[in-house]
């Protein structure tokens, strides 16, 4: 039995406590990292993934990606109307998404000029997933042409000047994940290096790009952890004085994998909550979702402005 935390100290009201289901854990893997991946093989996997989009979509080349991750959902709709939607589990090596709020569903649209695939939805480190498989999709869709890959992702603010439903330009991060999705052997001839330079892993033009579409955009560094618990505040504290101004569960092996095949990359965060200790209560996922709803048409916009200027 579980106390609401809600309620006041004298009241007696309580909930069940959820019925016992560890049936997850039988499927959960470690992401320890400590497992060399098979570059070579999750590679090819990519390789067939953006072969099966091509066909799928019917568009031999995306030059764009754009990843929507949790509380982006709804801007797909802002982003035009899709000319081929594929379900994200018949592509080869894409896992199915785990979270509310993440559909898994790779799309393609027009947008002007440019052929777009939208991935709505990703994968995480906290859902069991290895590095290889989190960034699988991106790979994919470098692969697939996009010389351009728009990360987006829900996050919580540190910055004090940070709001909720506020959109930040991710300038650089913090990977935090002690994992890569680049160990193991080194990668075959054609994809990539062995070692990636990140200097400006965060394209400066593109974020200057993005500032040409909304001036008044903030941008920070994001530090990137594997979750799934939200900080303690403690924890808050020190990702502060690190120089984080944002913190998620996303994002940065995506990041690192895009640069590792030569894709530029632009990351932008909503802010849809304070991390703790920042904010006065709670962090709810619920909440993180509804600020996203209420962001969605602004960020919709956001991002078609930038794709239209490229
Ligand atoms: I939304 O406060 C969102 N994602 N780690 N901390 C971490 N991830 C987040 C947070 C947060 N808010």
């Amino acid at each position: 039995m579980i106390r609401r935390r809600s309620c006041r100290s004298k009241c007696h009201c309580v909930e069940k406590a959820p019925p016992a289901d560890t049936a997850w854990l039988a499927g959960a893997r470690v992401a320890s990292g400590l497992v060399p991946e098979e570059t070579p093989e999750v590679l090819a996997t990519a390789g067939k993934a953006a072969a099966a989009i091509a066909e799928a979509t019917g568009v031999a080349r995306h030059d764009v990606a754009v990843v929507l991750g949790s509380g982006w959902q709804d801007a797909a709709e802002g982003l035009g109307e899709a000319r081929a939607v594929v379900a994200a589990g018949s592509l080869p090596g894409f896992p199915a998404p785990s979270v509310p709020g993440h559909r898994g569903e790779v799309r393609s649209v027009r947008v002007a000029g440019h052929d777009v695939l939208v991935l709505l939805g990703r994968v995480h480190l906290y859902e069991g997933r290895s590095p290889a498989e989190v960034v699988h999709a991106v790979r994919a869709a470098v692969l697939a042409g996009a010389g351009t890959v728009v990360l987006t992702n829900a996050a919580g603010g540190i910055h004090p000047s940070m709001r909720a439903g506020q959109a930040v330009l991710v300038r650089d991060h913090l990977n935090l994940t002690g994992v890569s999705p680049l160990t193991g052997a080194p990668p075959p001839a054609g994809y990539g290096s062995r070692f990636v330079d990140l200097t400006d892993c965060y394209s400066p033009d593109l974020r200057s790009l993005a500032k040409g579409v909304d001036a008044g955009l903030a941008e920070g560094v994001y530090a990137g952890l594997a979750g799934p618990q939200y900080e303690t505040p403690a924890e808050v504290e020190m990702l502060r004085r690190l120089g984080a101004d944002l913190v998620g569960m996303s994002t940065v092996l995506e990041a690192i994998a895009a640069r590792h095949l030569g894709a530029s990359v632009l990351g932008i965060s909503l802010v849809t909550n304070l991390a703790a200790g920042v904010a006065p209560g709670p962090i709810d996922h619920t909440e993180v979702l509804a600020a996203g709803r209420q962001a969605a048409g602004g960020l919709a916009a956001l991002v078609h402005g930038v794709v239209a200027r490229l």
